[in-house]
């Protein structure tokens, strides 16, 4: 028999949030900087650091998900973003990380190893720490040379649902953990 879809099924990634400062700050740099042209501009409170996704997840496995995760003991980091791309083929404009730092990457693998065990796919393509400024830019984009190389402290990592209503895509923190192990700080 065809199982029916199961519509309790969500979108669901980790990823790590930026302040909201850091968020309007980033939005204005990005008005002053790339031209409107350029692709659809990502809203500032949708501004985040994917660390994997996951696609869409029944509600039983997002739990043993969400246990793993909360077994997770790291601490945190500082996230650099000075550097700046465009992947042409995605239509993705981005700012990133030129050095990124251990435990984000740390972090990272973790998780989309747990996704993987747990049967969600994750790319082959190496993991590349990147926070999306702009989507649909599939044309040639005048880059600016420089970023504002703004930080933030990576001190906690959270589930999100992504959710498609009315037009617009939100993003809604399910469950949140601190950064806050005993490893060495990073
Ligand atoms: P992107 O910003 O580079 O597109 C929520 O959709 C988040 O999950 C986004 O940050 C998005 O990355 C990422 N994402 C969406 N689909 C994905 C996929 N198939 N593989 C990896 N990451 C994905």
């Amino acid at each position: 028999m065809i199982n029916a879809v199961d519509k309790t099924n969500r979108r669901l990634f980790f990823a790590l949030a930026l302040p909201k400062p850091l968020q309007q700050k980033i939005v204005q740099w990005r008005a002053d900087h790339l031209p409107p042209e350029a692709g659809h501009p990502i809203a500032a409170a949708n501004l985040h650091l994917t660390l994997a996704f996951l696609g869409e997840v029944s509600a039983a496995k997002a739990q043993v998900l969400q246990q793993q995760a909360g077994r997770i003991s790291q601490s945190g980091f500082n996230v650099m973003l000075d550097d700046i791309g465009h992947w042409p083929s995605s239509g993705v404009v981005w700012l990133g990380c030129k050095n990124p730092p251990r435990g984000l990457l740390q972090l990272a693998q973790l998780l989309r190893s747990q996704a993987a065990r747990s049967g969600c796919y994750q790319t082959p393509l190496p993991f590349h720490p990147h926070v999306t400024l702009l989507r649909g830019a599939v044309r040639p984009v005048a880059l600016p040379a420089k970023t504002q190389n703004e930080s933030f402290r990576g001190d906690h990592f959270s589930l999100y649902e992504s959710v498609f209503a009315r037009g617009r895509t939100r993003y809604n923190v399910i469950q949140s953990w601190p950064l806050t192990g005993s490893s060495k700080d990073i």
